[in-house]
């Protein structure tokens, strides 16, 4: 490549090459540069060309394979809105000119219900198993703040967001933080964060915590939702702290669980009125209700929300719902008539089902009530023919959903996981034993203590589920052979008490017949777990990789394997994130021309020109695309 770019420069063919000429010349090293990216994109284009996308969990192919479409948002006049630059209109500007005490003042005093889109993180977590790419948010950024310039806020990253940036899409989550900050300027930024546990799986230092929040608030993250996967309080309290710390708008959370309506379940309006002051009282800006399962039934959401609106007068109230059970949109109008201040909606063709309920559908369900959200339906449906054609893009993560599931009621199992669990039940083809995995979760939540569940917990529970499918245990199996089976190592963790402590304590004798004298703690891990040496980790990662920013270091701190995994990957191929998703999905048809734009004004022009035979002695195959008119070949290992 250095040749070639080289030999093909104006001063080399002029003649004109002196011994200063690499000195003088700048540019040739952008050119070796972006030769070399060419290259190395090249190696993962030919990967796709032979093994298929290297995307693990996907199954087929893209079914839109067209020019995606970006919407054009009408005035009031009928006249195209010019989206060239970002919307100044916003609550972001509340928020950075008078902070968060008067924003969630502002808020609460606001008339309407305020919406939160869920599109960028919960709706694709949900509905795609979070496979959507910085790319295709970037693209649709500008005419979304529009849109959304009245909203409460955009939910855009944390959650799963986090770990599947690197682990499937081989993107640097903070990257995408920043881009998207950039160009939404005038919208609130909001994420999820799982208390203790930040955007993992079990509890981390509470130093680790404290330092991913300082970097989130930074990069772009105004409203951190914070939550703990069993409602434990000190856990909980860890994130609050951080959040503090960092300056970011706190949203405290309770998670629900069950039928607060049902006098005879564990979760009642007791528990939750009291686990609300314990929040209050640590100090929050706003209260969060989180219902992750879709299990807040319309009549338990006016019970509640009443209850703390009453209580509360003057500290918003925020609700998160799935829509698993179809039920979603008259759960919100309870909420918003009993004093909800904001809600979760997701963009029409994201919605519904697992996902949040859909932002069209309430929208036209809150009109002439007084309560109405303040966005304009046309922009709404405007933007939404984009995310239909992105879903169709996204289509090789679809579950196969065919129709809500009110046995969620029963089950509870959170719309993520939901979407998850069908997902590895149709491609391990145990469609039949659905019912029996469904059936299994209920039992082993009740094995459990009937705890609340949601990431990490969720996974505990749902391990277990099928842990007694593919083993046949009944209920009464796990009872009576607990002291002899080899229960997964999520569910011995949650015993242990690294996900904190469950309301009602552990149950026994099977905590202690599972973990057959393995440690029990009974107070948060982050009390014993030592502080994590992030100046070392900072210096590792540097030595191993070249450079290593603060933001390299929370995502190690996070995920130390899957970062690692994620730096080897771009050393190896290079930023992918430039990539079309359709080809980064999966290969092109022979002969189809696609463009790539490495960087500003870099554009690679691409066919695929065929695929060689498999050479016997390697297990190799050559690969010919042509680029920019030169024809280019990678030798790559056929893993089929
Ligand atoms: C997450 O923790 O990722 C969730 O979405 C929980 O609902
Ligand atoms: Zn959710």
């Amino acid at each position: 490549p250095f040749l070639g770019s080289l030999l093909t420069h104006p001063t080399f063919i002029a003649g004109n090459c002196w011994t200063t000429f690499i000195d003088d010349t700048p540019e040739l090293f952008a050119l070796v540069g972006s030769q070399n990216r060419a290259q190395k994109l090249l190696g993962y284009l030919g990967d796709i060309a032979v093994n298929g996308s290297s995307i693990k969990g996907q199954i087929g192919e893209p079914k839109f394979k067209g020019e995606i479409v970006i919407p054009e948002l009408l005035d009031e006049h009928g006249k195209p809105i010019d989206t060239s630059i970002p919307c100044s209109k916003g609550w972001k500007y509340t928020l950075d000119n008078e902070g968060p005490e008067a924003f969630a003042k502002a808020v609460r005093a606001n008339k309407g219900c305020l919406l939160m889109d869920t599109t960028w993180r919960d709706a694709h977590q949900s509905l795609l198993a979070t496979r959507v790419r910085t790319v295709d948010l970037l693209n649709i950024a500008k005419e979304t703040s529009y849109t959304y310039s009245n909203a409460f806020s955009l939910e855009c990253w944390g959650g799963a967001t986090f770990d599947v940036a690197m682990r499937f899409l081989y993107e640097d989550p903070w990257d995408r933080l920043r881009k998207m900050r950039r160009a939404i300027p005038n919208i609130p930024f909001q994420m999820l964060l799982r208390g203790a546990n930040g955007v993992a799986y079990s509890s981390l230092p509470d130093n680790a915590i404290f330092h991913f929040c300082e970097q989130a608030k930074k990069y772009g993250v105004d409203i951190f939702r914070v939550f703990d996967a069993l409602n434990d309080i000190d856990q909980l309290e860890v994130g609050m702290k951080a959040v503090k710390k960092a300056g970011g708008v706190l949203e405290a959370t309770v998670c629900i669980s069950g039928d607060l309506l049902n006098p005879h379940k564990k979760y009642t309006l007791e528990y939750y009125m009291g686990l609300i002051e314990k929040i209050v009282n640590i100090g929050t800006h706003i209260i969060g209700i989180k219902d992750m399962a879709g299990v807040l039934k319309p009549n338990a959401a006016t019970l509640l929300v009443g209850s703390i609106r009453k209580k509360y007068p003057d500290i918003p109230i925020h609700v998160h719902t799935h829509d698993s059970a179809g039920t979603g949109v008259a759960t919100y109008v309870a909420c918003a008539q009993a004093g909800a201040d904001a809600v979760d909606t997701a963009t029409d063709s994201m919605s519904g089902m697992t996902s949040q309920p859909s932002v069209g559908a309430l929208l036209a369900s809150l009109e002439g009530t007084g309560l109405e959200p303040g966005l304009d339906v046309h922009h709404v449906r405007a933007l939404d023919h984009y995310w239909a054609q992105l879903r169709l893009l996204y289509s090789p993560f679809e579950a196969g959903l065919t129709g809500p599931d009110p046995e969620v009621y029963e089950h509870e199992i959170p719309g993520g996981q939901l979407t998850n669990l069908i997902f590895q039940a149709t491609q391990l083809g145990l469609g039949t034993q659905w019912a029996a995995t469904k059936k299994a979760y209920e039992q082993a939540n009740d094995l459990l203590g009937d705890i609340v569940k949601v990431t990490p917990t969720s996974k505990v529970v749902g391990d277990l589920a099928q842990f007694m499918v593919s083993n046949k245990l009944s209920y009464e199996d796990v009872l009576k052979k607990a002291k002899q089976l080899d229960f997964p190592g999520s569910v011995l963790e949650f015993f242990e008490g690294l996900m904190g402590q469950p309301y009602g304590g552990f149950p026994e004798p099977l905590r202690s017949d599972a973990l057959r004298g393995r440690r029990k703690l009974d107070q948060r891990p982050g009390l014993t777990l030592e502080p994590m040496d992030l100046a070392k980790i900072k210096k590792d990662i540097n030595e191993k990789f070249g450079s290593a920013s603060e933001c390299d270091v929370a995502s190690y701190a996070m995920y130390p394997k899957v970062f690692e995994d994620y730096r080897k990957f771009v050393a190896k191929y290079g930023d992918l994130s430039v990539l079309p998703t359709r080809y980064f999905l999966a290969k092109p048809e022979v002969n189809e021309e696609f463009h790539v734009e490495l960087e500003k004004g870099k554009v690679l022009i691409l066919k695929l020109l065929a695929v060689g035979p498999l050479s016997e002695q390697t297990g190799q195959r050559d690969v010919f695309y042509e680029m920019n008119g030169e024809v280019r070949q990678v030798t790559v290992d056929d893993n089929k």
